[in-house]
Formats: structure tokens, sequence, C-alpha cells
């Protein structure tokens, strides 16, 4: 049998004025689950710049591929990030009272990078599955942005294998947590039934 890949599957806790956190939600529903093919890791990472860059940096050299969650309330259907800045830019604190304006994440790292994972097929393969899902060209300017960017960066100065990619899931407003789940589980299944290299064609 192949070797199962390594998949590390983030999600965030709560932040501002809400008590929840969808992505927080749909990691704790698909870390319940088994999918042949893939050794699922999961997280949930605090929403403060520092500790949650730090974290994910750290553990991109450990997974073949890298699926970070995170909400964007105002967003009606899922989307799948093209781009991570060098820009820490918030309107408000984050959870430990850090509110850094028009700040590299990094001193003297490139502007911006691209994700290095096939998010065109990511984005079919949560269309197919039924649920809303377009490319989006920002991340925003806040702790979702800034994990993306750590986690690419890292693997881009390390020359890592490893592919990462963000996913911005809506309000449940919009999309309940269970049908987000659905969605990122026929991600996970899309990457599982890849023979290597999944990411790349
Ligand atoms: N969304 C925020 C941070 C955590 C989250 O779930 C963002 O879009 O930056």
């Amino acid at each position: 049998m192949a070797t199962p890949h390594r998949l590390l599957l983030t999600g965030f806790e709560p932040f501002g004025t809400r008590d929840t956190n969808p992505s927080q939600e749909v990691v704790s529903l698909l870390e319940k689950e088994s999918f042949a093919g893939i050794e699922l890791s999961t997280r949930i990472l605090p929403v403060a710049y520092l500790p949650a860059t730090e974290w994910i940096r750290t553990q991109m050299a450990h997974f073949d591929k890298v699926i970070m969650l995170g909400v964007a309330w105002v967003r009606p259907e899922i989307c799948v990030e093209r781009v991570a800045i060098n820009l820490m830019d918030a309107t408000r604190n984050d959870n430990n009272g850090f509110c850094p304006t028009d700040m590299p994440i990094y001193a003297n790292a490139p502007t911006a990078y691209f994700s290095n994972a096939p998010i065109k097929q990511i984005a079919a393969a949560i269309r197919d599955s039924g649920y809303p899902c377009k490319i989006s060209n920002s991340a925003g300017t806040y702790v979702c942005n800034a994990v993306y960017y750590a986690a690419l960066h890292e693997i881009a100065i390390r020359q890592l294998p490893t592919q990462a990619v963000f996913i911005h899931l809506p309000s449940n407003d919009y999309l309940p947590v269970s049908s987000m789940a659905e969605a990122i589980k026929a991600v996970i299944q899309y990457i599982a039934n890849r023979n290597v290299p999944f990411f790349k064609d």
C-alpha cells in the first residue's frame, strides 16, 4: 500500500465578539473521521499573530499537505485563498491584545506568496460536492493571512515539498457547519484519491 499522506488540518478558536468559530467546529467534526490513505493531524490555533505563526512555521517539515481553515464572516461562500501577503494590519486586537498596523510579518521577506497547492482543483472538488466555492485573491491582513504567509514562507525558504492551502469558511448564517465539514471532507478525499504527487499535476 502507498504511504499515507501526512495531512495537517487546522482551525481557529473564536475571536472578536463571537463565541464560536465554524473553522474550529469543522475540525472537531472531521477529526473523528478516518480517511483511507490519509494520516490526519488536527490543531486549533489561537487567534493571535505571534503564537499562531510560530506554531505553524515549526510544523511544515512534518507534513505533506496542510489545509488551514478560518472564518470570513461576511463572505457568503467558501473561499480557497490564492495568495498570502507579508503584512499585518489589524482593525481589532488579536486574542493576545496585539493590534499591529502596517507591519511586515517577517522583515526582509517577499511581499507575497501564491499557494503551492492546486487551488482550482480544490475549489472544483468543493463545488462538485454541492457547495458554493470560489477562488479569493485576498486572505485579508489579520491572523488568517499571517498564518498562511508563515506556512508558505517556511516552505519556500526550506525548500520543503509540503503543499499548503488556506480556505476561508463563511458564517454559519450562510451554510450549516455540517455542510462546511462535508465540503472540506471532499477536499481531503480529493487528496486521498490521488496517487503521488497529489497536489500538483
Ligand atoms: N478568521 C480570522 C482569524 C481567525 C479566523 O477564523 C481571519 O480571517 O483572519
